[in-house]
């Protein structure tokens, strides 16, 4: 597929997605999620990508899902852009490698869903996050009621969702939504120093923690602990093994 909305790139093992449509501060559209849809599915069983950062150009991340092209919906077909936005979200956050949002600026609405949608955040000084649905008559759509609780308390959720409140990020910080506020011109350098220390760990090691940590979120403390013990004892005789061998012998890990 030929990407107008996205440029991907690859280097080291670390995959940068850029969302590139500054013109209209990258809202997101139609083609964005077949585009987004076509990326994720190439990054299924890639044990080479050990981490993905997604950035938007310019002095937008994600401005949010894209009005001119909802204004002209109806109520179903509101409901099915709504699904096929939360289920390519549901995809990014399945992925198996860790998946870092820089937030370079405005991450409203679908914007900052997409980002919740990442296993964390660093945010530029620029940044600004909401969720402003509400001044247009809407609802968030992408999953942002149900990941912004989660990540910041009830409480801050229901408080940016009712006033639609443009906050920055050190607000964000300060409510957990952000885990870092760097200035803009170290944003991408940040990351990308985040994403090689997190590509250095075990390869399973890191896949295997997002998956119990966020199978965890979903399901009872006592089966997520269940799948906690399973996971550690896969570990043992192949990575684990090399792991703490090499911490004994005071030598490097040599993973395969
Ligand atoms: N959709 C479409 N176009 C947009 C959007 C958007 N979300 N945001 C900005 N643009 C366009 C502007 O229309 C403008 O285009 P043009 O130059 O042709 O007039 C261009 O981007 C630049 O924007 P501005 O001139 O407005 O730039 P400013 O720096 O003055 O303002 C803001 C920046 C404050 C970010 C302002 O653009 C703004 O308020 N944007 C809208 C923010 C918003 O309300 N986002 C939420 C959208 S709703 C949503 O995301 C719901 C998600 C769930 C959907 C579920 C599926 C049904």
């Amino acid at each position: 597929m030929e990407y107008t909305v996205l440029k991907p790139t690859l280097q080291d093992g670390i995959a940068v997605l850029t969302i590139s449509r500054p013109e209209a501060l990258n809202a997101l559209n139609t083609k964005f999620f077949e585009e987004l849809n076509h990326y994720l599915a190439s990054l299924a069983g890639r044990d080479d990508v050990k981490v993905l950062i997604l950035t938007g150009e310019g002095k937008a991340f994600v401005a949010g899902a894209d009005i001119s092209e909802m204004v002209e919906m109806d109520g179903p077909q509101g409901t099915a852009f709504s699904e096929k936005g939360q289920q390519a979200f549901a995809a990014l956050e399945a992925l198996e490698m860790p998946v870092i949002a820089a937030v370079n600026g405005f991450a409203l609405g679908g914007g900052c869903e997409l980002a919740m949608a990442c296993d964390f955040r660093i945010a530029s000084t620029l940044a600004k996050f909401g969720q402003p649905e509400v001044n247009l008559g809407l609802i968030p759509g992408y999953a942002g009621t149900q990941r912004l609780p989660r990540l910041t308390g009830l409480a801050n959720a229901l408080y940016l969702l009712y006033t639609a409140d443009m906050i920055t990020a050190d607000e964000a910080l300060r409510i957990g939504l952000v885990q870092k506020v760097v200035e803009p011109e170290v944003l991408m350098e940040e990351c990308m120093t985040i994403a090689r220390r997190i590509a250095a760990k075990g390869p399973k090691a890191v896949r295997k923690v997002k998956n119990v940590t966020r199978m965890g979120m979903l399901t009872t403390f006592d089966n997520g602990c269940k799948l906690e013990s399973e996971e550690f004892g896969s570990l043992f005789g192949n990575e684990g093994e090399e792991g703490m061998r090499a911490f004994l012998e005071k030598r490097k890990p040599n993973w395969q």
